[in-house]
């Protein structure tokens, strides 16, 4: 048995639904049908959608008690880039809080770390690269990306990811193989009628991500980054 952890997020900013937690929702659809690309790949696999709250450390907490109920092989959290138009493999989660706009509990923290004394950032350890061109030969629209901005969507990021290495805070070796391997991807606006990427697609992305990343191997040397 091969158990994969997705999570999504509630409304935030006064919209009525994040498409993030509707990916997570069809994602967990497929997966019951036994649709999954991953599941082709990877027999035995179950998938597992945990909500979170846009609350700066709530959403730690909801997300450390998934990963405790579910003891997850792999985990990917997934939440909403309003106005952009890919799929977003974010790479790095950085350990710093800056809210341009408050939370759902109306916290707004400026320039706070997230885990006091941990180190500066965290890399996702899913295997992006490999994801990336095979979303990419999908002709899904997708992009490695170095921010993952300083809201709820980055503390859950590096704190998962600082939770995964088993909350050292340092030193913070790279090249360590990850025992379960985690990361974030940023959705578009999928319901928007003039949103570049549909929400079958996004699920699409998602599954690859889960495909390539449940593997052992080291992730592969394909030159996918931005120039800019
Ligand atoms: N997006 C926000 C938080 C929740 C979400 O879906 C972010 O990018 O930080």
């Amino acid at each position: 048995m091969t158990t994969a952890l997705i999570t999504g997020f509630d409304p935030f900013g006064g919209a009525d639904h994040n498409p993030s937690w509707d990916a997570a929702e069809e994602l967990a659809a497929r997966a019951a049908d036994g649709r999954l690309i991953a599941q082709t790949e990877h027999t035995g696999l179950t998938v597992d959608i945990h909500r979170l709250p846009v609350v700066h450390e709530a959403a730690l907490e909801t997300l450390d008690a998934a990963i405790a109920a579910v003891a997850p092989d792999v985990v990917i959290s997934l939440g909403l880039a309003g106005g952009t138009d890919a799929v977003r493999l974010e790479r790095v989660g950085l350990n710093l809080r800056d809210a341009r706009i408050p939370d759902n509990a109306g916290a707004q923290p400026v320039d706070e770390p997230i885990v006091d004394d941990g180190a500066p950032a965290l890399f996702s350890t899913l295997r992006l690269k490999a994801a990336h061109a095979r979303i990419t030969a999908a002709q899904i629209p997708v992009q490695l990306s170095l921010s993952a901005g300083s809201f709820v969507c980055n503390e859950v990021l590096y704190g998962l990811l600082h939770r995964l290495r088993g909350g050292q805070a340092e030193p913070y070796d790279a090249a360590a193989p990850a025992p379960v391997r985690g990361g974030f991807v940023h959705v578009p606006s999928l319901r928007e009628a003039d949103c570049p990427v549909s929400l079958q697609q996004a699920v699409e992305a998602v599954d690859l991500l889960l495909a390539a990343s449940l593997d052992d191997r080291p992730d592969v040397e394909h030159p996918g980054a931005a120039l800019h």
